[in-house]
């Protein structure tokens, strides 16, 4: 199970927080609450990327951040679905 504290959840069409601070090292875990799919993909200019498939409800995805730096990322099938990790060293 995944700490509570490194938990993203996904409800409403948008990202439960949409800021997350962690420390590098953090395995963060999206779950999907919604009834719609949805998916967890590193905006371009991300540190690293990372691309989740489509999350039907209930399931999760996890990405361990390695890296210190700012993550923005969304979701591909709604682009309007945005959220931010930070990674501190
Ligand atoms: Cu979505």
């Amino acid at each position: 199970m995944a700490n509570p504290a490194n938990a993203i959840k996904i409800n409403n069409f948008a990202f439960s927080p949409a800021t997350l601070t962690v420390k590098a090292g953090t395995t963060v875990t999206w779950t999907n609450a919604d009834s719609a799919p949805h998916t967890v993909v590193s905006d371009a200019g991300a540190p690293a990327q990372f691309t989740s498939q489509a999350l039907a409800t209930g399931s999760s995805f996890p990405f361990t951040f390695t890296q210190a730096g700012t993550y923005t990322y969304h979701c591909s099938i709604h682009p309007s679905m945005k959220g931010t990790v930070i990674v501190e060293p």
